[in-house]
């Protein structure tokens, strides 16, 4: 899964793609390098962002998921339900819901909803996050979402753990660890570690835009543990590395 984001604001890129045109431009690039999935994002979920206006949010994403969907599958990145809505109509067949509560859009629309965890809102989730069994907590959280989803008429349903959404690096780290635990719970698995701050953390305090190597890192991590999907920032390594280890070590 490619990450697209039509902000101003995103941590890694922000303002890069903001004009329609070019956001289009660099979806289909990340379908050449390798992205089945391309994930359309217009409101930023950094620690601290403002939320977006609706109105604002849809002029972002809808000409950009309209243009991309006649050319890979599109994935609609929003907690709002009318932005959802109105994404799958223009040919979205993935929600991703950070929020998971937006199911329902996606029972309607006949398209996979993605639950993630986070703990709180994006405002205030990294204000001292605590948890007594993280790992748990989470799969409890990710498996009732799954039963409510299937229960309202979804065949594809995804769980995501939510790196870095009201977890400190401790929390990131014991998730990945035990991955596997998620992907028991029966349902596919996505997860995002992409420039995210605690590779930063982990590596002496690189920017967002010098993360490669621990993106690349967890992505392997993820994808040998239980993910059936990673999202990412960097298509073109993340893809030769998949290739690496799923058609060459593991032939
Ligand atoms: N991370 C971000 C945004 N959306 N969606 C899912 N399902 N999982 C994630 O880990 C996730 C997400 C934040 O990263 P960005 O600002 O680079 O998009």
């Amino acid at each position: 899964m490619g990450v697209l984001n039509v902000t101003p604001d995103s941590f890694s890129d922000g303002g890069r793609w903001l004009d329609a045109d070019r956001a289009v431009a660099h979806g289909l690039e990340m379908v050449a390098e390798g992205a089945d999935v391309i994930d359309v994002g217009g409101e930023s979920t950094r620690p601290g962002a403002d939320p977006v206006p609706e109105a604002v949010e849809l002029a972002r994403v809808l000409p950009v998921v309209a243009a991309l969907a006649p050319h890979t599958r599109v994935s609609i990145d929003t907690r709002k339900a009318a932005v959802a809505e109105a994404a799958v109509a223009a040919g979205a067949t993935l929600v991703n819901d950070v929020s998971a509560t937006l199911w329902p859009v996606a029972a309607a629309g006949r398209v996979g909803w993605v639950a993630m965890h986070m703990r709180g809102s994006p405002a205030t989730m990294q204000r001292d996050p605590r948890y007594d069994d993280v790992v748990g907590e989470v799969c409890a959280f990710l498996a009732e979402r799954v039963e409510v989803a299937r229960a309202g008429g979804i065949d594809e349903v995804w769980v995501d753990p939510g790196i870095g959404f009201g977890k400190t690096a401790g929390h990131n780290l014991a998730l990945l660890h035990s991955l596997r635990r998620v992907a028991e719970l029966g349902a596919p698995v996505l997860v995002g570690t992409s420039r995210k701050s605690f590779l930063g953390a982990l590596s002496g305090g690189a920017p967002a835009d010098d993360r490669l190597e621990g993106s690349l890192a967890t992505a392997v991590w993820a994808m040998t543990h239980g993910a059936a999907m990673v999202r990412v920032h960097d298509v073109a390594p993340a893809a030769r590395a998949a290739q690496l280890i799923f058609e060459d070590v593991a032939a």
